[in-house]
């Protein structure tokens, strides 16, 4: 097996084992020995995550299992952001694009990533956090943001990406920005159906959006 692979697998393992210590442990190896660490998050720790995800929703696991397997990933990621965002800052920043998990969701990992990636690319990103109100990314978009990315997890959070793109016209900013959905229930037919500018399906996807928006 390649060096990355395996590096993959014990961030997949470390998440699936709910091992903070171990996710640590493989994010330090892979600064260590120059791996690639945007690999190591979606091929890795992502790969551990969803397994999780998958075994919730089969009743193996349980929430506190998620909980900790969430914890693992966070602390893996959180070693290897620095490492990234150095790599983000030779490139200059000017395109803004404001990013948060809906209100209502708290699920923040995956609109993490996004930020991270996006950051890397070279734009400057606004990471309004979790469980954001709609008036927030308004403001956003009034303060000159350019693209205006919203994450939804749950079938009852993404209705408010549709409310979202009501008040966006309401506040007469619509026209002025671009609006992004994500999240694992968003699809293009979703962003078809409520007049979303670009649905991306993960952050690497969503760099390409993103870039393709300002070229
Ligand atoms: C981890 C997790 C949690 C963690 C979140 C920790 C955190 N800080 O984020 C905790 C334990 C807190 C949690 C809580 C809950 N959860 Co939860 N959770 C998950 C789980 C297992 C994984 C999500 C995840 O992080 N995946 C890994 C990341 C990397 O993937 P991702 O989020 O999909 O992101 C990628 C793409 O979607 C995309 N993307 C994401 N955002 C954006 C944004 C933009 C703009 C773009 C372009 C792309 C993009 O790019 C990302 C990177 O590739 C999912 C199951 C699943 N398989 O999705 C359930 C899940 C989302 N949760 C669920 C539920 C129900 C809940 C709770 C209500 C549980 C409860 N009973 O209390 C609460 C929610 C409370 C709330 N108000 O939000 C349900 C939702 C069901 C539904 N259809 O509505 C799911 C689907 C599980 C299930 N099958 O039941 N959860």
């Amino acid at each position: 097996m390649a060096a990355q692979e395996e590096l993959n697998q014990k961030g997949k393992e470390a998440v699936m084992n709910f091992d903070d210590e171990a996710a640590e442990e493989v994010a330090k190896e892979c600064i260590k020995t120059g791996l690639d660490p945007v690999s190591l998050i979606q091929d890795g720790f992502t790969a551990g995550m969803n397994a999780v995800g998958d075994q919730f929703e089969k009743g193996i696991v349980f929430l506190p299992h998620v909980i900790a397997a969430s914890d693992a990933m966070s602390a893996g990621v959180k070693i290897l952001t620095p490492v990234l965002e150095k790599s983000a800052l030779k490139t200059e920043a000017k395109n803004t694009v404001a990013i948060g998990t809906i209100e209502g969701d708290i699920h923040s990992i995956g609109k993490d990533i996004v930020a991270t990636m996006l950051k890397i690319a070279g734009f400057h990103v606004i990471d309004l956090g979790r469980d954001v109100p709609i008036t927030s990314y308004v403001e956003a978009a009034k303060n000159g943001a350019q693209i205006i990315a919203s994450s939804a997890l749950m079938t009852t959070t993404m209705v408010l990406q549709m409310k979202l793109e009501e008040q966006l016209k309401e506040a007469g900013v619509r026209g002025k920005v671009k609006t992004m959905v994500g999240g694992a229930p968003a699809t293009q037919n979703w962003a078809d159906k409520i007049g979303a500018d670009i649905y991306a399906e993960d952050s690497s996807e969503a760099v390409i959006k993103c870039k393709a928006f300002f070229n």
